[in-house]
């Protein structure tokens, strides 16, 4: 299999992290969305990363789909399959990623629009959803289980995305976010490995 993704991408370092608790080897293809390059566009046509190849050629996307198929590859060990346990790992998973999609709009408005078109209310829209989520992010770590899950890495990947992006934002809006963040990697160094860098 092959992924297409990029090292500062959190979606991406969330499948690489499921990968390697599912035991998988996955080829890594470093993929510059803003090139809408051939083989990214034939494999999502959404032109988004992470993007899976499979062997026989398909393709997978997004990361949730893949997470949840690189989990059933190796029977189960990163989602409980438990109703209650399952939904409380796709929660955590949808509310992280879901905090990092606003605040990755918020970068993009920057990133991809001239200054004078800026629109700060979109952002600030953007902004209170993200915060929204952080603050329901510190109640929810509480709650995870001992071993590591999908939850778990959802939350990791995107916690150091935004340390990584927005340093303020987790270093002093969150710490006990951070704080988190911090133990966590410590006690999995392989994960650490694997988390967003520029
Ligand atoms: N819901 C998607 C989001 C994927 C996504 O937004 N990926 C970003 C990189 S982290 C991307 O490809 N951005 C390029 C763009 O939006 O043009 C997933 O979970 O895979």
């Amino acid at each position: 299999m092959r992924l297409l993704y990029s090292k500062p991408s959190p979606y991406s370092s969330k499948v690489r992290m499921a990968a390697h608790l599912c035991d998988l080897d996955i080829e890594l293809v470093p993929t510059n969305t803003a090139d809408e390059g051939v083989e990214l566009t034939q494999s999502n046509p959404i032109g988004k990363i992470p993007a899976l190849i499979l062997d026989d050629g398909s393709t997978l996307y997004d990361s949730r789909v893949i997470c949840e198929y690189l989990d059933r590859l190796a029977g189960n060990p990163i989602i409980p399959q438990a109703p209650d346990a399952w939904a409380a790992t796709k929660r955590v998973e949808a509310l992280a990623d879901g905090m990092t999609e606003a605040a990755m709009a918020a970068l993009y408005e920057k990133r991809y629009r001239p200054e004078p078109m800026w629109y700060e209310p979109w952002m600030d829209k953007q902004w209170r959803r993200a915060h929204r989520a952080l603050d329901a992010l510190e109640h929810e770590v509480e709650g995870l289980p001992e071993t590591p899950t999908l939850a778990h890495l959802a939350v990791a990947s995107d916690l150091a995305w935004v340390q990584l992006r927005f340093p303020e934002e987790l270093n002093g809006r969150h710490p006990a976010l951070a704080a988190w963040l911090d133990r966590f990697f410590e006690s999995h160094p392989d994960l650490a490995a694997l988390k967003p860098v520029a």
